[in-house]
């Protein structure tokens, strides 16, 4: 490897895991977590590095690639692996084993702001996840006003959007069906309950 893209490359790394494989039991099999992170994640990040040998995108940062290649139709490989290696760093990041219960103190009040309780939030966050058709993610964002819960298909991101993200739940089949089968629903409403890392929403949120 070329010594001036040795910052680059460093960001495409595949960061570890914030947790060991089986610390999301029961709600997440370390079955289903290892073949997630293993397989999945490690496979967009090794197609992307494919595709964008000896591109102009070969030296920029994962955020610029997704920006740089969304909306255009013949970058589209590019932009859902980098999009798909993004994604998944922040789900893992979303997550945590003793998680759910209650947000802290000045996310809680923004929420209260824009859901008018942190229940609300928690329902709307669910509805986005079991109503996103297919494959997809949900999300709480920040639009710059009020905190919202939104859906986005396949590999999209709100980054593409002009909001900022502040957590992630992957509704893609591969998140749950070992463990939940056809039950979306279930772990999406377990992930909420006892998963959701409330404290890095709260650092997104700033
Ligand atoms: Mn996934």
């Amino acid at each position: 490897m070329h010594h001036d893209r040795n910052q680059a490359a460093a960001a495409y790394r595949l960061p570890p895991l914030p947790y060991a494989p089986s610390a999301l039991v029961p709600v997440i099999s370390t079955t289903t977590l290892m073949i997630h992170y293993g397989k999945h994640h490690r496979s967009y990040l090794a197609t992307l590095h494919k595709l964008i040998a000896e591109t102009e995108f070969a030296d920029l940062s994962l955020e610029d690639i997704i920006t740089a290649t969304a909306g255009k139709p013949d970058q589209s490989a590019i932009f859902n692996n980098a999009a798909q290696t993004w994604n998944h760093t922040f789900y893992w990041r979303s997550l945590t084993p003793k998680g759910g219960g209650e947000p802290p103190a000045g996310l809680r009040q923004k929420i209260e702001a824009s859901f008018e309780s942190v229940d609300a939030c928690k329902k709307a966050l669910a509805n986005a996840a079991i109503n996103q058709f297919g494959s997809g993610w949900a999300w709480l964002v920040f639009d710059g006003e009020k905190i919202r819960a939104i859906k986005t298909g396949n590999a999209d991101v709100p980054l593409t959007q002009d909001m900022r993200p502040l957590l992630t739940i992957d509704v893609w089949e591969h998140a749950y069906y070992l463990d939940y089968h056809n039950r979306r629903a279930d772990y999406v409403n377990a992930v909420i309950d006892r998963l959701i890392n409330w404290d890095f929403a709260a650092e997104n949120f700033g």
